[in-house]
């Protein structure tokens, strides 16, 4: 918490009249950027380098209920976490950036979100907590707002306030008050994407040290702001017109340019991991054998699988384990 970010949320509430109720609750889905966002232009207001492009996942993703407390206290799937604990810490944290709310306050989350599988849980974790938040206090903020208040806590936070694909413009304002995430106006029911499940080891190093590190130390860093934002234009276009294998090839190519910065730095960030090497050459395989299959990955090793139903069947019978997701059903 800094002044910083305390003035930022005045700006953002100044418009908001205040009606508090004894609880306020929550869902916000998970999201899967297929043009990403990596680096920071300022660390304290959480503004990012570049646009970025997510989908997000349905019905996965986070439930979270809130109300004023003697003493705060953090539940996670139905047990008290310990407050010395990062998340405990990172959510009572953020919950100081608005004391016209309260000083002491109970959050219950669920995750719905196989933690394993890879998938950020901060991103809907926090999303689900502004608006919970926002009921709590009766605001009625729309996501607009919402999505610049849930981008303090986590950057891709802010792409989960709505559901299918969202756009999150990166803004050019030192204030901060023009980076937000807007819902895309179409629906796209055969998108499906999987999840490979293939380490659930803890990453070594975190997004957010990653992303500095690379900003910081990585040659290749400097071709990226470009890249991602044709990228990012590139796939808002594929998404209008529903050309898939331009936005299949657009985040594949995305997803393994951010890795190549990542690699890059030093020391450097290999999340890959060889399963994971082993994937991308069997989708590339497969793509060339004439299946309509593309990845994408994050900072971890699991892939991510993009297709359309009509592939469903042999997308299923080279991956049976394959936990698909339908993010328009
Ligand atoms: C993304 N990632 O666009 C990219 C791709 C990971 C790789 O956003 O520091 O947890 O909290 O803003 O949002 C993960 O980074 O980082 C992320 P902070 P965040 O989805």
């Amino acid at each position: 918490m800094s002044d910083i970010q305390t003035q930022f949320v005045k700006n953002v509430l100044s418009g908001a009249e205040q009606n508090l109720k004894d609880a306020g609750s929550a869902f916000a889905p998970s999201n899967i950027a297929l043009s990403k966002y990596w680096g920071k232009r300022d660390a304290e207001l959480n503004l990012p380098i570049n646009s970025s492009l997510s989908v997000s996942l349905g019905n996965l993703g986070t439930q979270t209920e809130i109300r004023l407390a003697e003493k705060s206290s953090v539940y996670l799937n139905g047990e008290l976490v310990d407050p010395a604990d990062s998340f405990a810490v990172r959510t009572l944290e953020f919950l100081k950036l608005f004391p016209m709310v309260g000083t002491h306050f109970e959050v219950r989350t669920e995750n719905n979100i196989p933690t394993a599988a890879g998938l950020a849980s901060s991103a809907s974790g926090f999303a689900a907590l502004v608006m919970a938040l926002n009921d709590l206090a009766g605001w009625a903020l729309g996501p607009r707002m919402l999505s610049m208040l849930a981008r303090l806590g986590s950057g891709s936070a802010s792409r989960s306030l709505s559901h299918g694909f969202v756009q999150w413009h990166a803004g050019t304002a030192d204030d901060g008050t023009d980076s937000f995430s807007e819902r895309i106006d179409t629906e796209w029911s055969e998108f499906r994407i999987g999840i490979l499940e293939l380490s659930t080891a803890r990453k070594a190093v975190g997004s957010r040290d990653g992303m500095n590190r690379t900003v910081e130390t990585s040659a290749l860093y400097k071709s990226w702001p470009a890249q991602a934002d044709a990228d990012f234009q590139v796939i808002r276009r594929a998404i209008e017109v529903k050309d898939f294998p331009m936005l299949g090839k657009t985040a594949e190519r995305n997803a393994l340019s951010m890795h190549a910065t990542m690699m890059s730095a030093w020391p450097p960030l290999i999340y890959l991991q060889p399963e994971s090497i082993e994937m991308i050459h069997k989708v590339q395989r497969l793509r060339d054998a004439g299946l309509e299959l593309y990845l994408t990955i994050d900072a971890g090793p699991n892939i991510k699988l993009l297709f359309l139903e009509s592939s469903v069947k042999e997308v299923l019978s080279e991956f049976p384990h394959l936990q698909i997701i339908k993010p328009f059903a």
